[in-house]
């Protein structure tokens, strides 16, 4: 049985992440913000079509992709620019890559027992982010 990223999760840990604002050019009032933000995610597979929704009371994001479909992404809300975007597996890892104007930018999922782990790179920045189902 494939691995499924199906649930809701809620952010458990979240480090550097201030380091890949400013890697991405989030101005300062909007890290700040940002910082204080608790983000849930809902994912919803279906084989190899995936949904993303990551939620907070700030602002959302949603993605949708299909496995190995390159597609372009605009990152609206986030730092607003555009990506040709693609998703691939790696064993049971989740590998995006994000061509566009940063160099080095894409994120990873994994599965670690009942934890979904996220490393989001931008340029010479990762940023950690673990995450537990809701309960
Ligand atoms: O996740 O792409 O799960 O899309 C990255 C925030 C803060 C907005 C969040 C709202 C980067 C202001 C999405 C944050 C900082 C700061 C929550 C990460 C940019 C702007 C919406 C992401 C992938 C993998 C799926």
């Amino acid at each position: 049985m494939p691995v499924d990223y199906s649930g809701t999760w809620d952010i458990v840990s979240n480090v550097n992440f201030e380091a890949y604002m400013v890697a991405l050019g989030i101005d300062f009032a909007t890290r700040k913000i940002a910082s204080m933000l608790k983000p849930q995610k809902v994912i919803k597979q279906d084989g190899d079509h995936f949904t993303i929704q990551t939620f907070t009371t700030f602002r959302n994001y949603e993605c949708i992709f299909k496995i190995g479909e390159e597609y372009q992404e605009v990152t609206k809300g986030l730092d607003n620019r555009t990506c040709q975007t693609v998703v691939n597996w790696e064993n049971d890892k989740l590998v995006c890559v994000q061509k566009g104007e940063k160099k080095n930018r894409g994120w990873k999922h994994w599965i670690q027992g009942d934890e979904l782990h996220l490393e989001l790179t931008c340029a010479d920045q990762v940023c950690k982010q673990v995450y537990k189902r809701t309960l």
